[in-house]
């Protein structure tokens, strides 16, 4: 079960009234008298509110129904630190330091324990003082951030763009990526959750104390952190980027068409380097490979906003020959509002939509890869949360004429002049054809990020008993597959607070 929901044991609501009697002040003996505590009404509602009440002084705690002077622990639910401020300071109580501001996790934890628990900072309602300089953002300032509420899923958490903990995150992706390259999946992915879960963080880890309660901070990867907090850097991190395994596989991979078997391959072979595969001419090379060679400069180097915006334009345009009413979207990072990417997603549907294959047409590609439609009716969703989905696709490089920027008195090396001197730049497109009704879960499946819909997947699975892939929902309690128009309606199936799609950076 997700550990950051309030437990079943205190209910949301109270349907039956009077299922306990009143207990008044009088009539429970107080067992813990070092703490009073007030129970803020907003948000909550009388009801709860009475029900924690009444359940608190059954256990042999003061509770206060006004805001007394003895009062020294405040406990708000959905109430941020800045709204716990200012409704105190509309109750006359312009001293906040006189009382503990905590949140209703903390009651819940001393409820179970049967006795007061320390109010610990992944408790409190506090103010985070802890940004450096260059990640500060003010609108954080006034967000109230509760380390034991951070889910273990991703689609539980906002992620913005927004990263606090690059330091961090950096060095975890590469070792996930060395973890990768051994075929270690486990750890591959315990470093892929950490750096999720840090990116979510409204503020820089600055101390190892920080860590209390965030989820998915295993020992491995509390020693990396704690290596860079007190050294600056991993020495961990430094020995993959100087190992030459590690080194080659990475280089292989730039490549388009190659993954890991290929790198596992041409390494065994003793290629150590791209120039070491290019001058053995009896290797056989995919067509994949041989179209990721030949535009291998264009490919490596990042897809910009402004391209982005420019190969859409032509894709629209394309694919309204055909299909005048179709609806094509841009999807993966630059819907996430990435301003790079390795490539350009695209999402096309339509009312009309009969002939698929037209819509996948060549004219402008340089190069593409067809993968037909294997989608079949009424078949469940896949179990698996990296499955690949089976609506028509085209893994495409396009010839997307050069989009002047100004670089007079950038770079004026070699490469740039042969760059600028050529018309057109090669860019990596995934092109993707869902029929109109299974258009909300394709938008969101292609959405990503990775993690996100990872975590999305497991999170339907282990929490819902429900089945998500990029085609459906299905229900197994219900055993119904339940139809969705918009990807709002797809998270409120799933008792989810709708994430925005620039929330989705996990
Ligand atoms: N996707 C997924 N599972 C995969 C591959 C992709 O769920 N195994 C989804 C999530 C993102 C989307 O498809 C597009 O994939 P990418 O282009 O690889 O990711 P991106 O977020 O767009 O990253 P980049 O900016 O590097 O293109
Ligand atoms: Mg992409």
């Amino acid at each position: 079960m997700d550990k950051t929901r309030t437990p079943s044991l205190f209910p949301q609501r109270k349907k039956q009234k009077g299922m306990h009697p009143a207990v008044s002040l009088s009539s429970c003996k107080v067992k813990f008298n070092e703490l009073v505590i007030f129970i803020m009404e907003r948000k909550m509602g009388v009801t709860r509110r009475t029900f924690l009440t009444q359940l608190a002084r059954r256990k042999g705690f003061r509770v206060e129904n006004e805001l007394s002077d003895s009062v020294t622990h405040i406990v708000a639910e959905n109430n941020s630190y800045a709204e716990v401020l200012e409704w105190l300071r509309g109750h006359k109580m312009r001293d906040s330091s006189r009382f503990k501001l905590l949140d209703i996790s903390w009651f819940t934890a001393c409820m179970e324990a049967g006795k007061p628990v320390d109010s610990e900072k992944k408790y409190q309602l506090i103010v985070q003082q802890t940004y450096p300089a260059t990640s500060y953002t003010p609108e954080l300032e006034t967000s109230s951030f509760v380390a034991g509420r951070v889910s273990q899923y991703a689609c539980q958490r906002r992620t913005t763009l927004n990263n606090c903990n690059k330091k961090f995150t950096d060095a975890f992706e590469i070792l996930a990526g060395n973890y990768e390259f051994k075929e270690n999946a486990v750890l591959c992915l315990a470093f892929m959750r950490a750096a999720s879960v840090l990116k979510s963080l409204p503020f820089t880890i600055l101390r190892m104390h920080d860590l209390e309660g965030l989820p998915c901070m295993g020992d491995e990867i509390r020693a990396v952190i704690e290596e860079i907090i007190d050294e600056g850097e991993s020495s961990r991190v430094k020995d993959v980027l100087t190992d030459g395994r590690y080194q080659s596989f990475k280089e292989f991979s730039s490549v388009f068409g190659v993954g890991l078997k290929t790198s596992e391959k041409w390494y065994r072979m003793g290629f150590r380097t791209l120039e070491d595969v290019k001058a053995d001419k009896t290797l056989k090379l995919s067509r994949m490979q041989k179209a990721g060679f030949l535009h291998y400069e264009d490919l490596i180097s990042y897809v910009s906003k402004v391209e982005a915006d420019a190969v859409s334009v032509i894709v629209e345009d394309a694919v309204r020959t055909f299909l005048p009413d179709a609806l094509v979207t841009i999807t993966g990072g630059f819907r996430r509002g990435k301003k790079i990417g390795h490539d350009v997603d695209f999402l096309i549907t339509s009312p009309e939509l009969r002939e698929e294959e037209e819509v996948l047409h060549r004219g402008v590609l340089l190069y593409y890869d067809l993968v037909e439609s294997t989608f079949e009716q009424a078949k469940l969703p896949s179990r698996k949360v990296d499955a690949f989905d089976h609506y028509q696709k085209c893994f495409a490089i396009l010839k997307c004429p050069q989009q002047r920027v100004d670089t007079s008195n950038c770079d004026t090396s070699k490469e740039s002049e042969k760059a600028k001197a050529k018309a057109w730049k090669a860019i990596r497109v995934d092109l993707v054809v869902s029929p109109f009704e299974q258009y909300a879960y394709a938008l969101l499946g292609w959405t990503g990020s990775r993690q996100f819909e990872r975590d999305l997947r497991r999170y339907a699975t282990h929490e819902r008993k429900m089945m998500l892939d990029n085609h459906a929902l299905y229900d197994k309690t219900k055993r119904i597959f339940l139809k969705a128009k918009s990807e709002d309606e797809i998270f409120a199936y799933l008792g989810l607070d709708y994430l925005e799609p620039w929330e989705r950076n996990a």
